[in-house]
């Protein structure tokens, strides 16, 4: 009771504290300010636990869920890295800086120059490391992912690399190994504490412990229709969702599991038995940490925030080894579009689609000491990442200052949470904003405009229709008009995107469709789901080294004269005139370069020469050459960038004088 009393004398004096920065006050106050933990898991579809309609064991965070409140509109951005920033800073990620955060404070340096310890393990995917951005100890990989068993080179020990060691090891389990060694430490600090774990499961490579995949081998027999159907039921029977709810259908890209041959639907199930392996790891994990919360006493006055950092992830990669057991090192298999829809239910969509099936994610609070709401209440209201970073600032009554050393800060955009924690509403003057790359989307009250990948905006009311079935862009154009205005001056001034970023969007090319979701039409024991030119002709030239990732070139360039080139445009594109078109994002601006011939034994760059400018962006900017000419072209090279630097490539396409694509890249 005397923590209850604290507490809201606590709460009330945030905006006030805030005004005079009296740090002092708080570091007098210790002893009432709540420990914080936060947990984001990685590609965690909106369905994947037990308290948001999973067939899934996960008991930790059920009775978490239970004992205190989860959000049924809870939003990321979509994907990893910005997810990340968001979450760290309260601003949207290109606002923030992107990974180099260098306009924003992250949640780890205002607590700890509030007077707290502040901790974190796990997955860090921005620049630098944790320790250069506030936090006291850090345990984990800075990479985006990483073999489950075996890790990689980017670990971590508080600064310095640390070697993964052979046998007996498990990223989920590591992390929380860590978080609970670090605790200890915290203890003796008598600081209150602020611990950020950043699980990689379950996103792919798809790996799990042997005791953990032998729980569910065998349970995903009856395929993806009859599982989804399952959560979305149970989804209803908890009031997580209105009953009037419609489920978005099975789209045209998956098919029925009865259809699928059996060499499919084996490995299917096994893929997602192995995905429910993980997850039920991350429940075992969370419940070995909250335990010792509870052992401790610190279970009543820890704020704990769980999340997921995007919807799950449709992009059917590289899978090896299809015959072997997920549980070692040695086998390593890639996310299944199919079980991406049915773990987003009852979404459209996926991770990088700002559809809801994307951005969704469960999200459950736990703080017996702090919560006013009625254990296990479901909130309705929209809440998104970049509101997680003020909740913080407020709770631990930590000012977030307008200055910080070596960075140009941008405004927060998020709110605090505060009010919802006390069963209010919340104030939020300004709509959500959404933008991973291309996707797009804007959330304001009830209404929801949303582009796929930047193609014509869709409008829905989410009040009646949050699963985005009835697109009402044409009977409410002026509507929509004004929300695509609104995203546009947002983009513009608020995340200060570039140009490209907020270019008008295109004629939408129905169906929807991603190279990199899974091909249904090749055979998995085969040679694994992948298309048989992963690069389309593409080669690096010197000087350069090429990622293919998510359909996009990401170029690192080492030396002079980098580029790209292609070698062999056949001769179904026919004569043109054409047109080149890309997205590019990089941070060094100069004078770009494309070449071409018309004839077979020319070598570039020998042919014409043609000159683009080139712009240095936190967003996309696009690009546009013309190639007047009325006869065949036979090779292409394109040079974005004179020397040294790094360019990402998007949507490269060579298309006929109307705009129709001739050939899309890679
Ligand atoms: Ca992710």
């Amino acid at each position: 009771m005397k923590i209850n009393l604290r507490r809201n004398i606590l709460l009330l004096c945030v905006s006030a504290f805030h005004l005079l920065g009296l740090v002092a006050v708080a570091q007098a106050e210790d002893e009432g300010r709540p420990n914080i933990l936060v947990m984001m898991v990685d590609d965690l579809g909106f369905s994947d636990l037990g308290c948001y309609g999973s067939e899934i064991e996960t008991p930790a965070l059920d009775q978490l869920a239970a004992g205190g409140l989860r959000f049924s509109q809870f939003y990321n951005t979509a994907k990893c890295h910005s997810s990340r920033v968001t979450l760290l800073t309260g601003q949207y990620c290109i606002a923030a800086g992107d990974t180099h955060l260098k306009h924003a404070v992250t949640s780890a340096e205002v607590l700890r120059d509030g007077g707290y310890f502040t901790l974190m393990t796990g997955k860090w995917h921005l620049k630098e490391q944790p320790t250069d951005f506030g936090f006291d100890r850090y345990f984990g990989h800075l990479s985006g992912a990483c073999n489950y068993f075996r890790g990689d080179g980017s670990f971590r020990l508080n600064g310095e690399p640390w070697k993964v060691p052979e046998s007996d090891f498990y990223t989920t389990v590591a992390n929380i190994d860590y978080a609970l060694r670090f605790l200890k430490e915290a203890r003796r600090t008598e600081k209150p504490w602020y611990l950020y774990v950043a699980f990689n499961a379950p996103h792919a490579p798809l790996q799990a412990l042997p005791e953990d995949y032998a729980k569910y081998k065998g349970r995903y027999g009856r395929g993806w229709d009859v599982a989804r159907d399952a959560r979305i039921a149970k989804q209803k029977e908890i009031g997580l969702l209105p009953e009037k709810l419609r489920p978005s259908p099975r789209p045209e890209h998956i098919p029925a599991w009865d259809s699928l041959t059996e060499a499919r639907r084996d490995f299917e199930s096994k893929r997602m038995a192995t995905l429910a392996a993980m997850i039920d790891r991350v429940d075992q994990e969370v419940g070995r940490l909250v335990e010792d919360l509870r052992k401790s006493g610190e279970l009543e006055n820890t704020m704990i925030l769980f999340v997921s950092d995007n919807g799950a992830c449709p992009y059917d990669r590289r899978s090896n080894s299809l015959d072997s057991d997920p549980t070692s090192g040695d086998v390593s298999w890639s996310d299944s579009t199919g079980w991406a829809w049915a773990r987003n239910c009852p979404f459209r969509y996926y991770k990088q689609n700002q559809f809801e099936g994307g951005i969704s994610t469960p999200a459950i609070v736990h703080w017996p000491a702090g919560l006013k709401t009625s254990p296990g209440a479901i909130v309705h209201e929209p809440a998104h990442l970049v509101d997680v970073m003020p909740t913080l600032a407020a709770i631990s009554v930590s000012p977030i200052p307008n200055d910080y050393a070596n960075r140009e800060l941008r405004p927060v955009s998020g709110v605090s949470l505060v009010p919802i924690f006390q069963g209010k509403k919340l104030e939020r003057s300004d709509p959500i904003h959404l933008l991973f790359s291309r996707d797009r989307g804007l959330r304001d009250g009830d209404w929801k405009a949303v582009s796929f990948r930047g193609e014509a905006w869709e409008l829905y009311n989410m009040a009646d229709d949050r699963t985005e079935l009835n697109d009402l862009a044409a009977e409410e154009p002026a509507r929509l008009a004004k929300m695509a205005q609104q995203w546009t001056e947002m983009t513009r001034d608020l995340l200060h995107a570039s140009q490209g970023s907020y270019s008008p969007v295109k004629p939408a090319e129905l169906p929807h469709r991603h190279p990199e979701w899974t091909n249904f039409e090749v055979d998995p024991q085969d040679r694994g789901p992948r298309k048989s030119t992963s690069t389309g002709g593409i080669r690096a030239r010197k000087n350069t080294k090429m990622k293919i990732k998510d359909s996009e070139l990401r170029l690192t360039f080492t030396g002079e004269d980098p580029g790209i080139a292609i070698d062999q445009i056949g001769k179904e594109v026919g004569a043109g005139p054409y047109r080149v078109t890309f997205r590019l994002s990089t941070k060094t601006a100069g004078q770009g370069e494309l070449f071409y011939t018309t004839r077979p034994e020319m070598i570039l760059p020998e042919g014409v020469r043609v000159e683009f400018p080139v712009e240095a962006s936190e967003g996309w900017q696009e690009i546009q050459v013309d190639i007047p000419i009325d006869c065949r072209i036979y090779k292409l090279r394109i040079d974005v960038s004179e020397g040294e630097g790094e360019a990402t490539i998007a949507d490269l396409k060579l298309r006929d004088r109307q705009g129709k694509v001739l050939i899309a890249w890679p």
